[in-house]
């Protein structure tokens, strides 16, 4: 939506006018790339997502079964805690809300819980009617291309804000888990890697929940 002409402050201030901007962020017309730790060697031929816990049947697809499954593209503003958002950022891939609509995964009553697992160890727990929502997506594309190594390719999970701002809740960035190889079903809650490291379990960018025990940043 942003022409080129507009410097990033211009576009701030756009996005604040709309209701788009969460407290205590600012833009950034980059993709800065932020995680912990080093970026993994995929091997697509090994590679596979396991869906596990609390389901009625696990399953691991591996790459080729994955692509099968149904895909959705959207549109999100997304939010980074060290307080970098970027706007109108596309997305391609598969929505975990149709997967269980549509019964690939059929979660027991209890699960209430998903826990992404990625390579190298990074975990990242969330409400399961959080990722339920279509602002959740297990990411393969970025802007129209396969995700590059550092942004997660080949899979990683995906959360932020739609544009009109129609989601009921979103979260911090760091609820997508990048490199993503399982996804965990619990009836209680676990911390995942930053959640341990005393981030809020919560995330919400427009309560900036930022870090545990805190109300101010
Ligand atoms: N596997 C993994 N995923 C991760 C992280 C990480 O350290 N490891 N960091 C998270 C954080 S804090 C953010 S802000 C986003 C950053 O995604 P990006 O590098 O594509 O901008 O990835 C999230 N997913
Ligand atoms: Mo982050």
């Amino acid at each position: 939506m942003f022409n080129k002409v507009f410097g990033r402050r211009e576009q701030e201030d756009a996005v604040r006018g709309m209701n788009r901007l969460p407290p205590g962020q600012s833009l950034t017309q980059k993709f800065p790339v932020l995680h912990y730790g080093p970026t993994p060697n995929t091997d697509l031929a090994t590679w596979d997502l396991r869906v596990f816990g609390a389901v009625e049947e696990e399953v691991a697809w591996d790459w080729e079964a994955f692509n099968k499954l149904p895909r959705t593209k959207l549109t999100l503003d997304i939010h980074c805690v060290t307080r970098w958002s970027k706007f109108d950022t596309d997305w391609e891939g598969v929505s975990l809300k149709t997967l269980v609509d549509e019964g690939f995964i059929k979660p027991k009553p209890e699960a209430k819980y998903v826990i992404q697992h990625c390579e190298v160890g990074y975990t990242t727990n969330t409400p399961l009617d959080l990722v339920l929502q279509d602002n959740f997506l297990l990411a393969t594309h970025f802007d129209g291309k396969p995700l590059t190594v550092e942004h997660g390719w080949p899979l990683r999970g995906v959360i932020g804000a739609f544009p009109d701002r129609s989601e009921k809740k979103s979260a911090y960035l760091w609820k997508g888990g990048k490199w993503l190889r399982g996804l965990e079903f619990r009836a209680d809650d676990q911390l995942g890697f930053w959640e341990r490291a005393g981030y809020h379990n919560e995330a919400d960018p427009w309560q900036e929940q930022r870090f545990a025990g805190d109300r101010w940043f």
